[in-house]
């Protein structure tokens, strides 16, 4: 792992409707994600947040099925080049969300960079909608299906360039809750899922080093995108869209703690953190143990 870390916050929530997720970023800095990093031994270079637009709440514009759409762009494609220019640095760059819709931003800003990505998407859903199979027109259910060139062109042509990644590359751990449209395209286009049945099946190990094996394979790099929603809403109740029945705290640490030993990931963004719906502020503070065992953190 590259000792220097950036991060940068996305307060986004026009992706989807529940408001609050736009605090996410400031609820894992309340959790103390640069002084958990640092400890680490990293060096921690917090630059801030991406500026968001404030559309009129009661005014969304819905064209396409796309709720918000130009908004929605506009601040993917000043995260691309945020991210972009961290990764020219050779720095890791730890995006802080926001809703899932900003993955679309991060993977368009490392791709530059990462020709041959692989990517972990560890999620309940596989946000593999367009605005023709989404139930809801909401944004951040479309984000994968974007970066692999599907979707309206406004948001795959972000940063010039199209597809950002490539089907046999990403892997989807967690899922439990996917569209009729979204199975289609996941057997269409043959993307490698472990959903909770797999996991419960072969346990979060075997899982884990299957879907190390696969997005390591012929990649320059791992982006690993966590929407803390892939987590059992019962120790991450804090975001928009829970799930029952999702992985367990000890198995996602497992997880993070199998990607650092693998040493494979080369930038990671957390999402979908909504203080308001959350006990506590345990979601963020769950996101942030998670980034402790993601860089390293030992338990002994
Ligand atoms: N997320 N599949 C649903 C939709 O509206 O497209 C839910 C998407 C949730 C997206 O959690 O990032
Ligand atoms: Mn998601
Ligand atoms: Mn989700
Ligand atoms: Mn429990």
């Amino acid at each position: 792992m590259k000792k220097k870390i950036s991060i940068i916050g996305v307060p986004m929530d026009l992706g989807q409707r529940r408001r609050g997720v736009d605090m996410g970023p400031s609820a894992i800095r309340y959790a103390n994600v640069v002084e958990r990093l640092q400890s680490l031994d990293y060096e921690v270079n917090d630059i801030g947040d991406i500026e968001i637009g404030r559309p009129n709440r009661f005014d969304i514009i819905d064209e396409e099925n796309l709720k918000d759409l130009k908004e929605v762009v506009k601040a993917n494609q000043k995260l691309a080049s945020a991210v972009s220019d961290i990764v020219a640095m050779d720095q890791f760059p730890l995006v802080l969300g926001g809703d899932h819709s900003i993955a679309i931003g991060t993977l368009a800003g490392v791709a530059e960079h990462h020709k041959n990505l692989g990517v972990i998407w560890f999620d309940a859903h596989g946000d593999l909608n367009t605005g023709d199979t989404s139930p809801s027109g909401n944004i951040h259910g479309m984000s994968l299906a974007v970066s692999l060139g599907i979707g309206h062109p406004y948001l795959t042509g972000i940063n010039g360039f199209a597809p950002k990644i490539k089907p046999e590359n990403v892997v989807i751990i967690g899922a439990r809750a996917l569209d009729p449209g979204e199975k289609e395209l996941i057997k269409e286009k043959g993307i490698k899922v472990y959903t909770m049945h797999e996991i419960d099946r072969l346990g979060m190990t075997k899982v884990m080093e299957e879907a190390i094996a696969h997005v390591s394979n012929g990649t320059d790099g791992v982006h690993l995108s966590l929407d803390l929603d892939a987590i059992d809403p019962h120790d991450a109740p804090g975001v928009g869209t829970p799930v029952l029945g999702g992985t367990s705290y000890r198995e996602t640490h497992l997880a993070m703690e199998m990607l650092a030993e693998a040493g494979i990931v080369t930038s990671a963004e957390f999402v979908e953190v909504n203080p308001i719906l959350d006990d506590k502020n345990n979601t963020a503070t769950v996101a942030v143990a998670l980034m402790g065992s993601l860089f390293g953190e030992k338990l002994l």
